[in-house]
């Protein structure tokens, strides 16, 4: 039994004194949200961390893939994966747009591109696939559908800061992509989102809705919201950078001793990387199979004993929630991957502080079940 809980993630801080001088400016300048001087130099800053052209801050992941819907005027069915958090198909009904799962791929967990259009119908605007566990998507088939039918790709990109493939960062793919930096992501600005934009426009139309649609003091272009990032969680987020590829090195190595360790345990599967080239190392997924000894509620309840809280993300699946079950996509028959996956996965601890002792007591209990 672990003395202290042992959660699937905690957050990284940088060390409080560094943050001092970043809010004494603020309060010098007085200058506590709306486009300040902190917002400015992060947009920059994160353009540059992550290889993109154009970054639109946010106040959290949810109310950027809201408004990214409004930006692109999305309306009537969206195709989609009920195998991620709920934030992505909310978003959907948030907009009035009717969500159409497909199943999901066995071994990415990411939406399945074989299954797109079949899907498709005269109402069809748009596919929003997930980078799930900051794995990227077969960006490739899908922009090769997205095409031929005219539909909109929108990329739920949570998980997915840093990540790249052979293109460069997943996060240019599709019109618009958009990330989270909750308290529980590699990149964390407390509560914090963006919208990855292709070019100077579309960023500032989406600068407009995420300020009430004002252009000017007495223009009003859209039916906008305010979805801010403020100047601390931007501040914050400048300091956060000086340390994230530290973070993500520490990361790597938990992932990797996982992957050591647990490699041909029996009934055991390791959720694969799917091409990348930098990987971000935000989760630890495995799938616990019918040949382990134990199924995976007892696997859950087993850790949690010794006061280790893994996470079952993405159980329960979302064409399951009340609010999803009886659309027509949602048939359990319709998503058979999807509900085996959500009945099998485990998240499993990783984050920067996470101590060796306490990964090899992780391994140790999973091993000796
Ligand atoms: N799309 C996808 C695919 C997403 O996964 C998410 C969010 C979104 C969109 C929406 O982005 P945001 O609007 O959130 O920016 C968490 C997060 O709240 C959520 O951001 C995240 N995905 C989701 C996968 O996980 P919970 O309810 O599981 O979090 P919670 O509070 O149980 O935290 C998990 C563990 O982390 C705790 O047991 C302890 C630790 N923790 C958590 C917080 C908040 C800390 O140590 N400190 C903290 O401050 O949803």
């Amino acid at each position: 039994m672990n003395s202290k809980p042992i959660y699937v993630t905690r957050p990284s801080l940088p060390p409080l004194e560094e943050f001092i001088p970043y809010l004494e400016k603020i309060w010098d300048g007085q200058q506590l949200t709306n486009d300040g001087p902190f917002h400015g130099q992060l947009e920059q800053a994160l353009c540059e961390y992550l290889g993109v052209e154009h970054i639109s801050l946010f106040t959290n992941g949810t109310i950027a893939l809201i408004t990214a819907l409004q930006a692109l005027n999305v309306s009537g069915e969206v195709i989609t994966t009920p195998y991620t958090f709920v934030a992505t198909s909310h978003s959907l009904l948030w907009n009035n747009i009717t969500p159409v799962f497909i199943d999901i791929d066995p071994v990415t967990l990411n939406l399945d591109p074989a299954k797109i259009e079949a899907a498709i119908t005269n109402n069809t605007c748009a596919i929003m696939p997930v980078h799930c566990y900051g794995n990227p998507c077969d960006t490739d088939a899908i922009s090769k559908i997205a095409e031929q039918h005219k539909l909109k790709v929108i990329y739920d990109a949570a998980h997915a800061f840093g990540v790249q493939n052979s293109d460069g960062s997943i996060l240019s793919h599709g019109d618009l992509s958009i990330i989270s930096f909750h308290a529980t992501k590699v990149f964390n600005t407390f509560e914090g989102g963006a919208i990855i934009c292709p070019d100077a426009e579309t960023k500032q139309h989406i600068d407009y809705l995420k300020n009430f649609g004002f252009s000017d003091e007495l223009t009003v272009v859209a039916p906008g919201i305010n979805g801010k990032m403020s100047e601390v969680n931007a501040a914050f987020g400048l300091l956060q950078l000086k340390y994230i590829d530290q973070a993500i090195a520490r990361r790597k190595d938990i992932a990797q001793h996982y992957r050591n360790a647990l490699q041909g345990v029996c009934g055991i599967d390791l959720v694969a990387e799917s091409g990348q080239t930098r990987s971000n190392h935000s989760y630890f997924p495995i799938l616990v199979n019918e040949n382990y000894p134990i199924n995976r509620e007892a696997l859950y309840n087993k850790l949690k004993q010794h006061n280790i809280y893994a996470r079952r993300y993405f159980y329960p699946l979302i064409s399951n929630l009340p609010m999803y079950y009886e659309l027509a996509s949602s048939r359990p028959e319709n998503l058979p991957v999807a509900n085996r996956a959500a009945e099998q996965i485990l998240c499993l601890p990783i984050y920067p502080a996470l101590e060796n002792r306490e990964l090899d007591s992780i391994i140790a209990i999973i091993r000796d079940v």
